[in-house]
C-alpha cells in the first residue's frame, strides 16, 4: 500500500493573509483589514473608535469594549490590504503551483469580495468574477480548487452594525454568502472548507463580537457558527450532490505532563473544551453531554430554535480537515516553565526540538492525531495545514536554501505515510501551509515563511513582490511527481 493515485498534493492559503487588493473591485472591508502587524513578542493591533467618539489602539485579543468599533487608522500599516498581492499575481502564482505538479490549491474566497457589507441584498459581480478566473486558472492546469468559505473572516458592517456571530441575522447572512458561491462555482469547486480554524474563533476580528472574553456571548456567538455551518452543508449539497463539505480544526495535540491521574483529567477538559466540542458537533450533529454541563454550570442557556436540532443532525460534514503544526503539553503543576508555542500556554515538552518561533516540532504527533481522528468519526481526512514558519536568506546567486523546511516537511510526510499504509487511516490530501509565501496571522509578520516560493515584501510592506523559487520548491516537486515515495 502506498498513497493512493487520486492524492490531493497541494498547498494552503488565505485571502486575508495572501490576497490583498483590499478595496479592488469594490471589495468591502473586514475585520482582518483592521490588524496591525506586529511580531514574536508585540501583539498586532486594532484602533477601535469608543461611543463617545475616542481613538485608541487595542491589542487584537483584548475585549473590545460594548458599543465601541474597529476602524482603519491612516498612519498605520495593515498586512492585509496588500499581503502578498495575489490578486494580482495569481496567473502567476498559480503557474508555480502547476510547475510543482499540485493536484489541488486550497485557498479562500474574501467574504467581502461577494458581500462587501455581509447585509448587502445581491452579491457584487467584481467579486464573483474574480474567482472565476481563479478557479478557471486553476483547472487549466488540471488542479482542484479546496475553498475555505470563512478564513478568519469576518465583515466589518456585520461586526459593528449586528455584533457579528452574536445575531442569528448573521446566519442568514452567510447563508446568502454560501449560496451565492455555491451557485456560482457549482461546476468549478468541489471541495469546501466552511470555517477555518473553527476552535479559534474567540475574539472581535473573527467573531464580531465585543467583550469576546464574555462567556455568555462568546457561547451564542459560536453556537451561530456551528448552526450556519450545518446550514452551509445542507444547502451546498442540494445545489449540487457531488460537493464534498468538511469541517476544519487547528488540532494541536496534547500530551499530559506526568501519570498522575490529575494530569490525565486535565488533558481531557483541554482535550474537550479546545477540539473534541468542535468535531463533535459537526461530525454527530448535537452538543455533548459534557458541553450542555459545562453552560449549566455557568447558569447559561443557548437561545436556539426549534429547528435547529435537526439542521445540526442534518448538517453533518463530508469529511475532516485540520492544521496540525505542533503538540502541546498540560500540566497541573503551578510552577511548570511555559512556553510560547500557540496561543495555548504550555509546558515545555523535553523531547522536542522547537522552531524559532517557539512552536515544538513533533512529526509522530501528527500520525497520532491521524489515528485518533479516524478511529473516533470514521470519516476521510485532510491535512489542510502544516509547516515551519521560518527565516530565510536569499544567497548572492538567488538561491533559497531552506533545508530546514524540507527537513520538517518530510518528516512529517514519512509519519502520515505511516498512518496510510501501516494503520490504514483513509487520508484524501496534504496542503502545507503558505505554500506561496503570505503574511502570518500570528504576528502580522512577512519574515515569518512558511513557502515553498519567496516573495519579495518585509514586515512593513516595502518589496518588489517578485517570486524566487526555493530549494524546498524542487523538493516538493519531486515528492509529488513519486506520489510521496520519493523523500530525499
Ligand atoms: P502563523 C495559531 C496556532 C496554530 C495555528 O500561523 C494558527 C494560529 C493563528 O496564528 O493559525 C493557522 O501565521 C491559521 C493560518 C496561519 C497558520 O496557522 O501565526 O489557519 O491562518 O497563518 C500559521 O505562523
Amino acid at each position: 500500500m502506498s498513497f493512493p493515485k487520486n492524492f490531493l498534493w497541494g498547498g494552503a492559503t488565505a485571502a486575508n493573509q495572501y490576497e490583498g487588493g483590499y478595496l479592488d473591485g469594490n471589495k468591502g472591508l473586514a475585520c482582518s483589514d483592521t490588524i496591525t502587524d506586529g511580531d514574536a513578542k508585540t501583539p498586532r493591533r486594532i484602533m477601535i473608535e469608543l461611543a463617545n467618539g475616542e481613538r485608541k489602539f487595542i491589542s487584537r485579543f483584548e475585549d473590545v469594549p460594548a458599543g465601541a468599533k474597529a476602524v482603519i487608522d491612516e498612519n498605520t500599516y495593515y498586512p492585509s490590504h496588500v499581503a502578498t498581492d495575489f490578486y494580482h499575481h495569481y496567473q502567476e502564482d498559480i503557474a508555480l503551483l502547476a510547475e510543482m505538479g499540485f493536484k489541488t490549491f486550497r485557498m479562500s474566497i474574501n467574504w467581502t469580495r461577494i458581500f462587501p457589507n455581509g447585509d448587502d441584498k445581491e452579491p457584487n459581480e467584481d467579486g464573483l468574477a474574480f474567482y472565476d478566473a481563479v478557479f478557471d486558472e486553476c483547472h487549466k492546469y488540471g488542479i482542484e480548487p479546496l475553498v475555505t468559505i470563512a478564513h478568519f473572516d469576518m465583515p466589518l458592517n456585520l461586526a459593528i452594525k449586528y455584533e457579528g456571530w452574536l445575531s442569528r441575522k448573521t446566519v442568514t447572512f452567510f447563508e446568502n454568502y454560501c449560496r451565492a458561491i455555491f451557485e456560482r462555482y457549482r461546476d468549478k469547486v468541489k471541495y469546501w472548507l466552511t470555517f477555518n480554524e473553527i476552535n479559534f474563533l474567540r475574539d472581535y476580528s473573527t467573531l464580531g463580537i465585543t467583550e469576546a472574553s464574555n462567556y455568555a456571548k462568546q457561547q451564542q456567538a459560536i453556537y451561530h457558527v456551528l448552526l450556519a455551518g450545518a446550514k452551509a452543508v445542507i444547502l451546498g449539497h442540494q445545489i449540487n450532490p457531488e460537493f464534498k463539505i468538511g469541517l476544519m480544526v487547528a488540532n494541536i495535540l496534547f500530551y499530559p505532563e506526568t501519570c498522575n491521574p490529575q494530569d490525565s483529567l486535565k488533558l481531557q477538559e483541554v482535550e474537550r473544551n479546545f477540539k473534541d466540542f468542535y468535531y463533535d458537533v459537526q461530525c454527530r450533529g448535537f452538543y455533548p453531554e459534557y458541553k450542555l454541563a459545562e453552560m449549566k454550570r455557568h447558569d447559561f442557556k443557548l437561545v436556539t430554535k426549534t429547528e435547529d436540532a435537526v439542521i445540526l443532525k442534518e448538517g453533518t460534514v463530508d469529511f475532516i480537515s485540520f492544521s496540525y503544526y505542533n503538540s502541546a503539553v498540560v500540566s497541573t503543576r503551578e510552577d511548570a516553565t511555559k512556553t510560547g508555542g500557540n496561543q495555548l500556554a504550555a509546558v515545555k515538552n523535553p523531547y522536542l526540538e522547537e522552531s524559532e518561533w517557539g512552536w515544538p516540532i513533533d512529526p509522530t504527533g501528527l500520525r497520532l492525531c491521524l489515528n485518533r481522528l479516524y478511529d473516533k468519526y470514521r470519516l476521510p481526512l485532510m491535512i489542510v495545514e502544516n509547516g515551519l514558519g521560518a527565516l530565510d536568506k536569499i544567497e548572492e546567486d538567488g538561491s533559497i536554501n531552506d533545508d530546514y523546511r524540507i527537513d520538517y516537511l518530510r518528516k512529517h510526510i514519512v509519519e502520515m505515510k505511516k498512518a496510510v499504509e501501516e494503520d490504514g487511516v483513509e487520508l484524501l490530501g496534504y496542503t502545507p501551509w503558505g505554500c506561496i509565501d503570505l503574511v502570518s496571522a500570528g504576528t502580522g509578520e512577512m519574515k515569518k515563511r512558511y513557502g515553498f516560493v519567496y516573495v519579495n515584501m518585509d514586515d512593513k510592506g516595502n518589496g518588489t513582490l517578485k517570486r524566487l523559487r526555493k530549494k524546498s520548491f524542487y523538493w516538493y516537486q519531486q515528492v509529488i511527481s513519486s506520489n510521496g515515495e520519493n523523500l530525499d
